[in-house]
């Protein structure tokens, strides 16, 4: 049987070294495999004409389809698909089962199992053939991705002998996706599987989707929310969920759902759902039942209980333990895994105690049932004890769980890191976490090698990637954070590769191969985590965003005095939140004693960490020998200003690139380095009024270009506050309360005549799409809509974005006039005007 793989041809790739560039939607990622310029194509004239398929799978079809296909794309020739053996030079693909039928004589490179692959070049039947061979069907298809990507990177092809090992069994995405076709923390547009309710009638975003993961080695994707929907394992909705399973079978993706652990009782007739009750663990033996008779390679569950507000095993005094072993039991016949996950914390800590401390409790919960988990439990552990911070220390758990089965979950959707409106390469984030030494009974044990199963001899683990792609072309909403899930995907099968090879490959693929085009790109990507950390959580802070909305823009004053348990503990003396065992929270003991060195003194806690594990006064000198105050002002320029150049260096690409993602991230890069200086003001200014410290530079709360709006002529506009104050420059906006004509604000410009650039900071909520009409005398300069979908509908630093007016010739008493038109809940709200000497 062929596979029905539905390949939208529509938005082919376009690229090159010459400079004819057209419309991209970034819908094929990295997989455009474009054209090859004459000279690059040369150099495969030797790959055979031929294609040979050994086995009759829909996974070694797909596989061969994309061969075809891209070899297609690529070199512009189109293979001839043979089948039995060999009877002209051929690229055989197949398993190592069947390779060794028809080549009985060829020696294997070692043994394969699992996803590991095998890619080389021999004589079969005298004819010199390209081998594309795997343990499984699911490996042979990764391996033509390999294979696929030599030559779209231009690398040669004619003499291979490469075996490829995957890390770790485990490499998993999990969608947060709603029934209703929302998605929790999704930036990328609505749900491509859900609908009002049920599955979409139409799923080839679903199969083109699972394409891009299983070309980069993932092997499984949970689709819905993790605050999962009870209506998920209804008897009607199995057959809709096997048709999922279907969109991702040719790409050897198996399908996982999340599941609440009251089930039993609120979707099945039990009273109770008790996981140690007999009746309990038979419904949920008789649910999986149904599910595999639907579905029969169904991967598995994952688990958010006593979470966040969700029920789960404590309600009967019960452990995360029984409750997962008793799924567990469910899918155990089936070979079916349960995700566990140890993100468990109470949300209503008294603050006031400063012994509490949130980090704590993944450790204080899991660590105590080491050994209690079934052995197809996996503990599905987030990077750090908080919550995907910008940057947190590695969790402790990590070493704690040595008798249970334990994956790593990152967070490819980039909740607290930009939203993929920010540029944010999570890879060096990731790979510092993966490669954290936590010296475990005072050994060798890395992230990376607990996952992989290896430091503690467990049977299996491995890496847990949030995702949440949606319906836009480019699934994310933002080109570049594309390299987010190819990165992922790469250090999963690999955790040694560096940041920079993964970068540099995902940008040939994506932009080809021009050298400036590679570089400038793979530049931004490599310094954009820590230029974002730089304006948004130094020196361990954590991002300093409204942990209690949109986790998206500045809030500092939302880490305290709350429940959550994001505490930074800023005061008029000092800040950071003292966490070790000496005269703190004590979290600092659960990690070795090796670690514990390092965390426990102030002198060894390195900058970046340091107010995670200590309160400190603000003139505490770091190791760099500044003032914590300092830093925290200076990096927060150094950041907004290094955002300015990313969107220059990208300047640079124009023609290079095709129009279409030209013009999507230069436009995403321009809104970026404004919204860093929204958080460079509101975090400083906070800092600024809480430590009474002023910049040693005089820059902060010091705006010479500035003209609050508040401080205009206003006719028809009000000055109004913004909660939180530090959002607003000055603490105020102005509003158009007024509903039939525009509000006008305006002033009179007294600078030297001369060529000026002017910003004007107003808020885009999404609750109106207000007009804007930037005047200078009588002469209309420019006019835009506020119609970008920001997540506010209050003026707010997740709402302020700025419009810049470049080259306008000034003369002194020139009156500059902005009418603000409103519309239903959005009043035209201006902030402030700048007019800087171009
Ligand atoms: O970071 C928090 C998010 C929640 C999420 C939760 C989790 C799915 O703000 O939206 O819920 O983490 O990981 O369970």
């Amino acid at each position: 049987m062929k596979s029905t793989i539905h390949f939208a041809l529509v938005f082919a790739c376009a690229f090159s070294a010459i400079a004819t560039v057209h419309a991209e939607t970034g819908s094929e990622a990295w997989l455009c495999y474009a054209r090859l310029t004459a000279p690059a194509a040369a150099r495969y004239k030797t790959v055979p004409a031929t294609t040979l398929v050994l086995g009759n799978s829909i996974v070694l079809n797909t596989a061969q389809e994309e061969l075809v296909r891209d070899v297609k794309g690529m070199l512009g020739r189109t293979l001839r698909v043979a089948s039995n053996v060999p009877t002209e030079s051929a690229i055989v693909i197949g398993t190592v089962d069947q390779l060794r039928i028809i080549a009985p004589t060829l020696r294997l490179a070692g043994d394969l199992h699992g996803d590991a692959f095998w890619l080389t070049t021999a004589q079969i039947r005298g004819f010199h053939c390209v081998i594309i061979t795997g343990a499984g069907d699911r490996s042979v298809l990764y391996n033509v991705f390999a294979f696929l990507s030599r030559i779209a990177r231009h690398e040669s092809v004619s003499s291979l002998n490469e075996v490829q090992r995957p890390s770790a069994p485990i490499r998993w995405a999990n969608q947060w996706d709603n029934l209703d076709g929302s998605i929790e923390r999704g930036y990328g547009g609505r749900s491509i599987f859900f609908e009002k309710g049920t599955v979409r009638p139409d799923l080839w975003r679903a199969s083109e989707y699972a394409r891009l993961p299983a070309s980069v080695g993932i092997n499984g994707c949970s689709i819905n929310n993790v605050n999962a929907d009870l209506h998920i394992l209804n008897a009607d909705f199995i057959p809709q969920l096997a048709r999922i399973a279907h969109a991702f079978r040719p790409w050897g993706v198996q399908l996982g759902i999340s599941v609440d652990t009251s089930l039993p009782k609120t979707l099945g007739s039990l009273d109770s759902f008790d996981p140690l009750d007999a009746r309990v663990a038979e419904w949920w033996r008789k649910k999986f039942d149904e599910v595999y008779r639907a579905i029969p390679d169904f991967g598995g569950v994952v688990v958010k209980a006593d979470s966040e507000g969700r029920l789960g095993p404590s309600h009967y005094q019960r452990t995360p333990a029984d409750a997962a072993n008793v799924i567990a039991r469910a899918l155990k016949p089936h070979r079916g895994i349960v995700f566990y996950r140890a993100f468990v914390y109470n949300h209503h800590l008294d603050w006031t105690n400063l012994k509490n401390d949130r980090a704590k409790a993944g450790y204080d919960i899991f660590h105590p049932l080491d050994g209690k988990f079934a052995d197809n439990v996996i503990i599905q552990i987030k990077y750090g004890p908080i919550d995907f911070q910008v940057r947190e220390p590695v969790s402790p758990l990590f070493g704690a769980v040595q008798q249970t089965n334990a994956g790593v979950e990152l967070q490819i959707t980039q909740e607290y890191t930009g939203q993929q409106r920010h540029t944010c390469f999570l890879v060096p984030m990731w790979k510092r976490i993966l490669d954290f030494d936590l010296r475990v009974n005072d050994r060798f044990t890395p992230v990376k090698e607990i996952v992989a199963g290896n430091a503690f001899h467990r049977p299996t683990g491995g890496y847990i990637g949030v995702v949440n792609v949606g319906l836009d072309d480019n699934w994310l909403g933002n080109h570049l954070a594309l390299a987010n899930l190819y990165g992922f995907g790469r250090l999963a099968w690999d955790p040694n590769l560096t940041s920079k090879a993964i970068v540099e490959e995902w940008t040939q693929l994506t932009f080809g191969d021009n050298p400036a085009v590679a570089q400038a790109i793979s530049q931004i990507q490599l310094a954009s985590w820590k230029v974002y950390e730089s304006y948004t959580g130094v020196l361990g802070l954590q991002t300093l965003t409204n942990i209690l909305g949109s986790h998206y823009g500045p809030a500092p004053q939302a880490q305290e005095n709350n429940g959550w348990g994001q505490w930074i503990r800023a005061d008029a003396h000092g800040v950071g939140m003292d966490r070790t065992v000496d005269t703190g929270s004590g979290f600092v003991g659960q990690y070795s004693p090796g670690m514990q060195k390092l965390y426990e003194s102030l002198a060894n806690t390195p900058d970046d960490l340091l107010l995670f594990f200590h309160h400190v006064p603000y003139t505490y000198k770091l190791h760099s020998g500044k003032t914590v105050i300092q830093t925290i002002y200076d990096s927060h320029y150094d950041g907004a200003e290094r955002t300015t150049q990313f969107a220059a260096e990208w300047k640079s690409l124009r023609g290079l690139v095709d129009d279409e993602r030209y013009r999507d991230v230069l436009a995403q890069l321009t809104y970026q380095s404004a919204h860093a200086i929204v958080w460079r003001d509101a975090i400083n200014d906070w800092f600024h009024q809480i430590s009474g410290t002023p910049d040693a530079l005089g820059r902060v709360g010091n705006h010479p270009h500035r003209i609050e709006a508040e401080s205009m002529e206003l006719q028809g506009y009000i000055p109004v506050d913004v909660t939180p104050w530090e959002d607003a420059s000055g603490g105020k906006a102005i509003a158009c309360m007024q509903a039939t004509q525009p509000c006008i604000a305006k002033f009179r410009f007294s600078g030297a005549p001369g060529w000026y650039g002017v910003d004007v900071e107003y808020f885009d909520q999404n609750n109106g799409v207000s007009k804007y009409q930037f005047f200078v005398g009588n002469q209309l300069v420019d006019e835009w809509l506020a119609d970008s979908w920001l997540p506010a509908t209050e003026p707010n630093g997740d709402s302020s974005t700025r419009r810049h007016i470049p080259d306008l010739a000034l003369r002194p008493g020139d009156e500059l006039r902005i009418e603000g038109s409103p519309d239903a809940d959005e009043r035209a709200p201006l902030d402030y005007v700048e007019v800087h000497p171009e």
